[in-house]
Formats: structure tokens, sequence, C-alpha cells
């Protein structure tokens, strides 16, 4: 085994990680966005146009993740464990608004298109943790204006969080990992391009994804499996 055990280690991830916790993906036949369209829910247009529409589309996935049975699963587990175990640094860098990853125990963690139980208001921009419904007629608890309430959630057209930080750890990783992502929305999809050459890639997923041929290697099946499995590995080898 060679020595990389001060090297970095960045792992994206995406729904597919939380599917066997109960959470629903978007692009799969039984996904969100087989029920609903995402120009209506997804984008600042339809915040504009419809506003209890896209309020109602995150309350009802608010209620579910907050109601107590969504549990974090093997697959969140086995990546705090990599974090704790592993002597570099560990960094995941979730598309997931769900907060599975904090839950299991993940401490290095960027939810690069926000947080479901956060709120924050168009008003002041205060961003507010939050568990409950919001409607149009919800007062911010922080400057008391009405109608100026949103998800805490990153759409379509708009700037994902803390770009700077992930190319810095991207472009410092010795070990990049994409898990439960099916590498349609950029720039998350690109991010096995922007390493590619310097790091060793590793895809795993329950299906090859739409970048799968740009991963030096891969795994398919439910991530419950595949990913404490890859983890062990990589804890007691490397790669
Ligand atoms: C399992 C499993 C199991 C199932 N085990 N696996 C051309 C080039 C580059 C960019 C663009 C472009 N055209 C347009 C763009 C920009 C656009 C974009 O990418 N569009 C594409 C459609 C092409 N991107 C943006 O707008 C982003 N912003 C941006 O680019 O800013 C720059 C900028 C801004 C302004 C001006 C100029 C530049 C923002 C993207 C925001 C995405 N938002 C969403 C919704 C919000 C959050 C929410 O409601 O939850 O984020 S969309 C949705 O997709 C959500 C997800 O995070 C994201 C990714 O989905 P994910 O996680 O990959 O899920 P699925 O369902 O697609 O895949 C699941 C996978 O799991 C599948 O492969 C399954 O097989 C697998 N699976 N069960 C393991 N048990």
């Amino acid at each position: 085994m060679n020595d990389r055990t001060s090297e970095s280690i960045v792992i994206l991830t995406g729904a597919g990680i939380s599917k066997e916790s109960g959470l629903s993906t978007f692009r799969d036949a039984d996904g969100l966005w087989a029920r609903v369209r995402i120009e209506d829910v997804a984008t600042p247009e339809a915040f504009a146009r419809d506003p209890e529409a896209v309020l109602g589309f995150y309350n009802a996935r608010r209620a579910k993740l907050a109601g107590g049975g969504i549990a974090p699963n093997a697959a969140h587990e086995a990546l705090a464990r990599l974090e704790a175990d592993w002597p570099g640094p560990v960094l995941v860098v979730t598309q997931n608004i769900d907060d599975l990853h904090e839950r299991a125990g993940s401490r290095n963690l960027i939810h690069m298109h926000g947080e479901l139980l956060k709120i924050r208001c168009l008003a002041c921009h205060e961003i507010i943790a939050w568990r409950d419904d919001i409607t149009t007629a919800t007062a911010c608890p922080h400057c008391a204006e009405t109608g100026g309430l949103r998800p805490h959630v990153v759409w379509f057209g708009e700037m994902p969080l803390q770009m700077e930080a992930i190319a810095a750890a991207l472009d410092a990783c010795g070990l990049f990992i994409s898990i439960g992502t099916s590498g349609n929305v950029y720039p998350a999809a690109g991010f096995v391009q922007q390493v590619r050459g310097r790091a060793h890639t590793l895809e795993l997923n329950l299906e090859p994804s739409e970048g799968a041929t740009l991963f030096a290697e891969s795994d398919y099946g439910p991530a419950t499996g595949i990913v404490p499995r890859a983890v062990e590995r990589i804890l007691s080898e490397g790669w």
C-alpha cells in the first residue's frame, strides 16, 4: 500500500445516498421530477410566479424530514467513520438538502445546494433554522417582514454555496469519490473533470451515471452495501 495517509479525500454525494433512508431521488422513475416539473418548483421564476406552490413543495419535504421517521443509513455512517478514522482531511460535499450526513456524524461538510431545515429572509437576509411550514403570511422571526421567507436551497440559475472552498478542496485532494448522483446537474457534475489526472476518482452509484466513463474506478449497487465496503477498503488499503 502506498502511504497516502496524509492525502485528503473529497466525497460528493447526491440523492441516491439518502434513498434507502426513505427520501426520494429526483431523476429515477419514482423520483420527484416524475411528480412535479422543475420549472414549477425549483427556479427563482417559479417562486416569483407562485410562491405558495413552491413553499408547499418544500413544506411537504421538510415535514417528512423533520417528522421523525427518517434516519441516516449505513452509507452516511460509513462516511462519518471515514472522516473520524482517516488520518488526513475528509470533506463531504453534498448536493442533498437533508441533514442525514450531520446526523450520522460527518462534521467537515458543505451543503452546496442548501439545507431544507433552514429558511432565509429576502428582506433582512438572515438564515434561520426552521422545522415548520412557511407560507407567504409567515413573519420573519428576525425582522418581522412578511412575504420574504424562502427555503434556504439553491434553485436552477442560482449560484451553489461555498464554491471557493469546494474548488480549493478539489485542487488539493488525492481521492475524489462520487456517490449516489446522476451527474446531470452542474457544477457538481463537473467536479470529476476538475480532479481527473491528479487525484484517483471513484464512482459509487446504483448504476453508471452520465459521467461514468470519466472515473478511474467504479462500483455499482445500493449505497448501503457499496459505500461501507469502499470505506473499509480505503481505511485498510488506501487506494
Ligand atoms: C442510488 C440509489 C441507491 C438511486 N444507492 N445510488 C450547461 C453546462 C453547465 C451548466 C449548465 C448548463 N445548462 C444549465 C446549467 C446550469 C444548471 C444545470 O446544471 N442544469 C442542468 C439541467 C444542465 N445548474 C444550475 O443552475 C446550478 N447553478 C449554477 O450553475 O450556477 C452558476 C451560475 C448561476 C447564475 C448565472 C450563471 C451561472 C444550480 C443547480 C441547483 C440544483 N438544484 C436542485 C434542487 C434544489 C434542492 C432540492 O430541492 O432538493 O438540486 S435540482 C436537484 O438535482 C437537486 C439535486 O441536488 C440535484 C442533483 O440531483 P442528484 O443528487 O444527482 O439526484 P438524481 O435523482 O439526479 O440522481 C440520483 C442517483 O442516485 C441516480 O444516478 C440513481 O441511479 C442513484 N441511486 N438509488 C445508490 N439506493
